[in-house]
């Protein structure tokens, strides 16, 4: 592939053209348009998912040219190699494959020549078994008390994925109690372990390598708490693994029987369908589990087949970009309105920006434009009573995602209303704001007088035009739950192929992982260490006072 600059294409002249145009106007000018929710909206009663995007700051031609961006981009052909197997993580030689994970279709992917669908549904089929037997207290531990508590300890993609998808489906919870470890501050494993007992606890220590620092530091502490009460025969029972990583796992003394595989072509932010997802499959059972896999398979097959201008990926992908490179947003927000969803924001930052947070592209140079913006948020009314006022009246430009359900899962009372009360509230006021005279005429009702509502007025005005999607889903299941995680990956890997960089490696994770070993021997024992006078002076000072009883 020859050099090219992104902004070359004739499509990114005009979108600039096109938002100097469009700064002219206001979402409330755009709204005068009666059928701008039937032209910016996708419904399917399939899965139950309304997509509204008509609250952003879009006509028709600037769709059209965002989507023939994309075309340009070849995202299609890009996603068509993804999926096939093709080594589209160049840097690191790697194929993508977590949709083949959740391919029920069963269709072969080949990678190397070889199909790796018989050995995905071996896999899956041995979660299953194991689940069964854990569930059902078959699986027993050394003592041959049933296990009622499970502790997966992993990090980032071992972790974020799998603890995300447990929070949201706990309604559906009916397994053992899941806790996660992922810090390797001893606080997080004492917090978890001073409430277990090591006769009923099963670790799955999840790490695709089994080198990481965080992660074995941890397991080795809890295979001293287990063999400390219960023997060194008691690990068969007690500990299980879910690696690329075979060899390292024997070398620490699990049994092979414990493994669970997965594989080079899983990229750990994107390996919640593979073994890695085994904590959910213990606790909602691997009947949900599979419907997680068909929800997302759904939105696979979207992906691949819809037409750009009906692609809800797609579609969230370019106007991010939009955002992201014309109006220069540099961060996005998600404001998930169910409590269910509190973990998919931190989630959501994993995958979008160390998928997106890079600046080299696929040439090899530097690029000269923004890529990943910074993902945040938290959940639906929650957010509203902390950081929302800034997107509602500070300086900054932030477009956001609001993601609510028409049914809750358990009804009390009128909570649900009130909850989606405010999810509707909330996209209205961002796009359409309060102007003075609105203001001054609230004021009036309110009973106030000329020189308060003077005073108060300008405070008061909003200016609205800030952009959103609005994603309203019929019900959280494990397959809408399904639906929504592949939309995400599916829209961050196109704004990757827009961006022209590789989403799928991490040299800035694999960084952190080597400096951290090289500064560990210093604090153990004084040597005489080479940083910088800033780093050298506080391990010094960490090293004089460490052991002090302060
Ligand atoms: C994810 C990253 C990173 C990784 C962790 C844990 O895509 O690669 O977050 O998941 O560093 O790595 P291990 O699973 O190898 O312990």
């Amino acid at each position: 592939m020859g050099k090219f600059d992104i902004k070359s294409m004739p499509q990114w002249d005009y979108l600039e053209k096109s938002y100097n145009q469009i700064k002219k106007f206001h979402l409330r000018d755009l709204f005068k348009d009666e059928n701008r929710f039937s032209e910016f909206s996708i419904q399917d009663d399939n899965i139950g998912v309304t997509f509204d995007y008509s609250k952003n700051i879009i006509t028709t031609d600037i769709f059209k040219l965002l989507i023939d961006f994309a075309k340009a981009s070849n995202v299609n052909e890009y996603a068509k190699r993804m999926f096939s197997g093709e080594k589209i993580n160049w840097t690191e030689k790697r194929a993508v494959l977590h949709t083949a994970l959740r391919n029920r279709s069963n269709t072969p992917v080949y990678v190397d020549g070889k199909d790796i669908m018989p050995e995905i549904n071996s896999v899956l089929l041995k979660m299953e078994t194991f689940s069964n037997d854990l569930r059902s207290g078959r699986w027993k531990g050394v003592t041959g008390k049933k296990i009622t508590d499970i502790v997966n300890i992993g990090v980032g993609g071992s972790d974020l994925g799998p603890k995300m998808v447990c929070e949201a489906l706990k309604y559906y919870s009916d397994g053992p109690n899941v806790y996660f470890v992922s810090n390797i501050d001893s606080a997080d494993i004492y917090e978890v372990l001073k409430r277990l007992s090591p006769e009923t606890t099963l670790f799955i220590i999840a790490s695709k390598t089994f080198t990481t620092l965080e992660t074995i530091t941890n397991a080795l502490t809890a295979r001293n708490w287990i063999t400390e009460k219960l023997g060194d025969k008691a690990i068969a029972s007690h500990f299980v693994a879910l690696t690329a990583s075979i060899k390292k796992v024997l070398e620490f003394g699990i049994d092979k029987n414990n493994i669970f595989k997965f594989w080079d072509f899983v990229s750990g932010r994107y390996s919640l369908w593979s073994a890695i997802g085994l904590s959910i499959v213990c606790s909602v059972g691997f009947d949900k589990f599979v419907e997680l896999l068909d929800g997302a398979h759904y939105i696979d097959q979207h992906f691949l087949n819809a037409p750009y201008e009906r692609n809800i990926p797609v579609i969230m992908a370019v106007l991010g970009f939009w955002y992201n490179n014309f109006f220069g947003a540099s961060t996005h927000a998600i404001l998930p309105y169910s409590q269910y969803l509190n973990r998919f924001p931190a989630y959501l930052q994993q995958s979008d920006m160390e998928s997106n947070g890079k600046t080299i592209n696929i040439e090899g140079d530097r690029v000269d434009y923004d890529t990943g913006p910074v993902i945040w948020g938290e959940s639906g009314v929650n957010g509203q009573h902390s950081f929302c006022q800034l997107i509602h009246q500070g300086t900054k430009f932030i477009p956001c995602d609001f993601i609510g359900f028409v049914n809750p899962l358990e009804k009390i009372g009128d909570h649900h209303e009130k909850l989606m009360a405010n999810y509707f509230a909330q996209t209205e006021a961002l796009a359409f704001g309060l102007t003075k005279k609105q203001v001054i005429n609230n004021l009036m009702a309110m009973g106030l007088s000329f020189p308060d509502i003077e005073f108060l007025a300008s405070h008061s005005v909003f200016e609205g035009n800030k952009p959103t999607n609005s994603i309203l889903i019929d019900k959280l299941t494990p397959k809408t739950l399904g639906v929504l995680i592949a939309i995400y990956e599916h829209k961050i890997f196109v704004q990757g192929v827009m961006w022209r960089i590789n989403s799928f490696d991490q040299w800035g994770v694999e960084l952190g992982k080597v400096l951290a070993n090289v500064i560990l021997p210093e604090l153990k024992s004084h040597v005489d260490n080479k940083h910088d006078s800033s780093t050298k002076n506080l391990i010094g000072i960490f090293n004089s006072k460490k052991n002090r009883d302060l």
